[in-house]
């Protein structure tokens, strides 16, 4: 099957390279989900892409959580998980601005040469899309901004009137790959999408099989319905993580969202 059939709308108004890179990965391994990577040892996190890599599309990690961090290491799962053919997304949240985020995306853990898309708040205006945008030119690779419109935890402040905003702005950046929506309410996602439009993607977390209350707060929905309701990629960490067996659960998860896509 074809990237094109199946996104539709979604594939024939994606202006960011990254956007129809995703959807042709997404195709191939007919699977629409970004594991949240969320294991605090080198090892941990190795072992976890070797068993559920060819079942997902994205990998999302957290650099600044692994116990045992180190350039070399890093490195290496990086391309681990390049030859299970994955984009790497680093939820790193930049909310600074826009010379700042740019420098943010260098340092030690050099977030520019390895990530395919990164997150932003746009609570500091809309030259932090540009920012992050230059530190991938600077070290010629590119890369795709998720802005934060939705979250899924309990009590966050972003306000309908704000989200409305982010959107608005977002819509029209170029090096916007799109935006985070609230996976844990079909309903907020409905809303998201019609703002959003054709063009944009729509990721996100707060989903699981098991719907309910996550821990500190998290709150979860289901998988399938969060593709049906506008969503573009689900993003599952303890849902699989912490499964006994990740593989399996992420097989499940895998043939949810590309069912969903199809019957959207
Ligand atoms: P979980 O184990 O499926 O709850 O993990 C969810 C992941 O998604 C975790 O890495 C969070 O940092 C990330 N996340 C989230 O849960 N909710 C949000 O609104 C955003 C990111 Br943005």
């Amino acid at each position: 099957m074809q990237a094109s059939e199946v996104w539709g709308n979604r594939w024939s108004n994606a202006v960011l390279p990254m956007a129809r890179k995703y959807m042709e990965v997404a195709t191939e391994k007919q699977s629409l989900v970004c594991l949240a990577a969320d294991r605090t040892t080198m090892s941990g996190l190795f072992e976890l892409v070797k068993e559920v890599g060819p079942y997902i599309a994205a990998l999302k990690t957290h650099v600044d959580l692994v116990d045992d961090w180190s350039i070399t290491a890093w490195e290496e799962f990086c391309q681990l998980a390049k030859q299970y053919n994955l984009l790497i997304f680093e939820d790193r949240k930049f909310a600074d601005i826009g010379k700042i985020s740019q420098s943010q995306m260098g340092g030690i853990y050099d977030i520019r040469s390895w990530s395919d898309i990164v997150t932003a708040h746009l609570i500091s205006g809309p030259d932090i899309v540009d920012g992050l945008q230059s530190a991938w030119k600077g070290v010629d690779r590119q890369g795709g901004v998720l802005l934060l419109a939705q979250m899924s935890s309990r009590g966050n402040l972003l306000t309908e009137d704000y989200s409305q905003s982010v959107v608005d702005k977002g819509v029209q950046s170029e090096g916007v790959l799109g935006f985070i929506g609230n996976g844990s309410r079909p309903e907020e996602l409905r809303v998201l999408r019609q703002r959003v439009g054709e063009e944009k993607m729509i990721w996100t977390p707060g989903v699981n099989i098991a719907v309910g209350d996550g821990e500190m707060g998290q709150r979860y929905g289901d998988p399938y319905e969060a593709i049906i309701a506008g969503s573009d990629c689900i993003i599952v960490g303890s849902g699989i993580h912490k499964a006994e067996n990740p593989s399996d659960v992420a097989k499940e998860y895998a043939k949810l969202s590309w069912q969903g896509l199809l019957d959207r």
